[in-house]
């Protein structure tokens, strides 16, 4: 009771300060304390309770510090919330539909998402997305791209974070998974994505048995071509890896810079079969104590590639297992045991990979594998892969516990791994040059903060670029089981923001955020200053597909029209509150339409949406846009066209009929 006087008292002297710092006996000010007092008995609030509470409550109109770019799991797209009020601000579309966005019903979104589909054209239309990767320069993030992985199907997307649309969808050939990625080389030169499970390359038929011999790993280096804003294949190569699951990755910064660095699982090359009587997949690929951390030279890698010394499969350049191997581009150090992540420290120094079935966390030093390379004479494994022993690369262990995973950073020299079996966060201390920003000596456990529950991925503010911000780290927990109210068996993700701002053993709770949608994977947050979005688009006529106003489009309400030649029936519209124009339009059955709308809005927040009843279309007509659909009009009949956000007062009178004869 005692501590909650405090925190009142506490919260009251905030609130003061906040109502312009009047002195204590000032009547608002008493009544607030006595207010705030009230809402905290009744709510049985304690002292951590309003301590959280204000850490996070973010007033009408005051905007968070922080933007998260949250994989959005399965559900294919991304999640973009504030920090720390953690409020969704938007779940932006990327591998899957959606109609809000008007994305896949009609619009431009639709040849987006065809570029994902299959090589013989089969759509694919979700993604499992697990890595966000933000654009960088020198190692931190520059708020221009976001990336993001469809482990399903071996894809990525780019994002362009002016207007916060997905532009591109690629499909790397030869792999039919992947994991290690999406993220970037410090000045975003190469978008990375590493495998996952072994496939045969271009995944032919090949039998298990033929595991070892026909079945590879594969790393693609998607190449960023920053001024158009898109991935470009041809300047893009891939490495041919053994059939180890290579699983996360991570790219070298600084003293690092240059080098990746994945995790793997299953070099037993476990090939399943428990219905055959060979061991599950489970207990054949965790026998073997240690596996592969795999250590790129991706500059060397490139340098090859230039250099004629890549394949051409499936129209993709692939650099050969044994030219990785004998050409320095492709080292292993032993890593214990079925690990999960590999993260690199903000200085590029060390990268540290989770035991997942080892209570440690494993610090590989850059320093000492390079050394251990110059030296040579090192054995290699039945690729011809050479291997760097444990001891000659290793820094540290730190003991953290059951069933470490990842590990991002702060600005304090801490280092926060999510513990998915203790279901904790652990905060220990980096050593090296990190040891002199904090209390505690280095490699050291300091806090294990409990979380609710299963804790995946784990996301730092700035976390995992050159220059960490501390303040907030968010556990993404895969369970919510009791935290939340029950809506049947599928029960919500569980976001929950920790603080961290202050050293020692201080990490608190502060919030907990259901997610309800899909499984989200990993998540990083960015300074939200670093953002610098369009507020409308630049100019009437803007197509966000080339970033540059449509010659096709029009800019004023005097050009909209419509022509025939032939079948082929061509339209302007504009669409401006409260109409679109023109508001009656008659074709025939079996015409070719070609649809052009442009938003003359130049009002921020004036969006107009339309939908065409009975043909599948939705579009989200954004202040200054334009978009062009195309379809056949092979229903005929009266079909109505209305806008679908309420724009204005007259937003139900935003409609149009059009006629279709038969
Ligand atoms: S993985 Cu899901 S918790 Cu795809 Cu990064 Cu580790
Ligand atoms: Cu335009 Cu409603």
């Amino acid at each position: 009771m005692k501590q909650l006087a405090i925190a009142v008292l506490a919260l009251a002297t905030i609130l003061m300060v906040a109502c312009g710092g009047q002195g204590a006996a000032t009547p608002a000010a008493t009544g607030l304390t006595s207010d705030a007092a009230a809402v905290a008995k009744e709510r049985e609030l304690n002292a951590d309770d309003i301590y959280a509470a204000l850490k996070t409550f973010t007033p009408s109109g005051k905007l968070d510090p922080y933007i998260m770019f949250s994989s959005g799991g399965q559900s294919g797209q991304v999640l973009i919330i504030g920090v720390p009020s953690m409020r969704i601000l938007k779940v932006l579309a990327v591998f899957t539909p959606e109609s809000w966005q008007g994305y896949g019903f009609g619009g431009g979104g639709e040849q987006v998402l065809a570029g994902g589909f299959m090589p013989n054209k089969k759509p694919i239309l979700w993604g499992d997305t697990h890595h966000p990767g933000l654009s960088e320069t020198a190692g931190e993030y520059d708020g221009q791209f976001l990336f993001i992985n469809d482990k399903a199907n071996a894809r990525v997307a780019v994002i362009d974070l002016r207007d916060f649309k997905t532009k591109q969808i690629i499909k790397a050939p030869n792999a039919i998974n992947d994991h290690g990625g999406a993220f970037v080389t410090p000045n975003t030169e190469y978008v990375i994505v590493g495998p996952q499970y072994a496939a045969p390359i271009g995944y032919e038929y090949a039998p298990l048995e033929q595991y070892k011999e026909k079945y590879r790993g594969i790393i693609t280096f998607w190449k960023f071509d920053r001024s158009k804003g898109r991935i470009d294949p041809a300047q893009s190569f891939q490495i041919e890896l053994p059939p180890y699951w290579q699983d996360l990755c991570d790219a070298g910064k600084k003293v690092s810079d240059g080098w990746v660095f994945c995790n793997s699982f299953n070099t037993e090359m476990a090939t399943g079969g428990v219905e055959l009587g060979n061991p599950p997949f489970e207990a054949g690929t965790t026998k073997n104590d240690t596996d592969y951390l795999h250590v790129f030279n991706w500059k060397k890698a490139e340098e090859l590639f230039k250099g004629g010394k890549a394949e051409k499969i499936n129209g993709m350049s692939v650099i050969r297992l044994k030219t990785a191997a004998d050409e320095g581009v492709l080292h292993f150090v032993p890593e214990p045991k079925s690990p999960h992540g590999a993260d690199v420290t903000p200085g590029g120094e060390f990268v540290v990979v989770g035991g997942k079935l080892d209570p440690h966390v494993t610090i590989y030093s850059f320093e000492k594998i390079q050394n251990a390379i110059k030296a040579g004479g090192l054995s290699k494994d039945a690729f011809g892969v050479p291997v760097i022993p444990l001891d000659k690369a290793m820094e540290a262990q730190v003991e953290l516990g059951l069933g470490p995973l990842h590990t991002v950073y702060d600005d304090k020299g801490y280092a926060y791994t999510s513990m998915f079996l203790d279901s904790a966060v652990a905060r220990w201390t980096l050593g090296g040059p990190y040891a002199s920003k904090h209390p505690e000596p280095g490699w050291k456990l300091v806090q294990k903060l409990p979380v609710h529950y299963n804790i995946g991925h784990i996301a730092a503010a700035e976390g995992d670029t050159a220059s960490p911000d501390g303040q907030f780290v968010v556990a993404l927990n895969k369970w919510s089981i009791d935290r939340f109210a029950n809506i049947g068996p599928l029960l919500p993700q569980n976001f929950q923001l920790v603080d961290i701002t202050k050293t020692g053993e201080s990490m608190k709770l502060l919030y907990d955020m259901p997610i309800g949608m899909a499984e989200p994977h990993y998540a990083q947050i960015m300074k939200a200053d670093k953002l610098k979005p369009f507020e409308v688009y630049p100019q009437i006529g803007w197509d966000p597909a080339t970033m540059a106003v449509d010659p096709k489009s029009i800019t004023t309400e005097k050009e909209a029209r419509v022509e025939r030649k032939g079948n082929n029936v061509e339209i302007w519209m504009s669409v401006v509150r409260s109409h679109f124009s023109p508001e009656r339009i008659t074709i025939k059955k079996g015409d070719k339409v070609t649809w052009h709308f442009t938003s003359l809005e130049r009002q921020r927040d004036a969006t107009h949406g339309f939908t065409l009843s009975g043909y599948n279309i939705n579009l989200s007509l954004e202040p200054g846009m334009t978009e062009t659909i195309e379809f056949v009009a092979d229903q005929a009949g009266t079909y109505t066209y209305y806008c679908t956000e309420f724009c204005s007062a007259l937003h139900l009178e935003m409609v149009g009929y059009l006629l279709i004869e038969p």
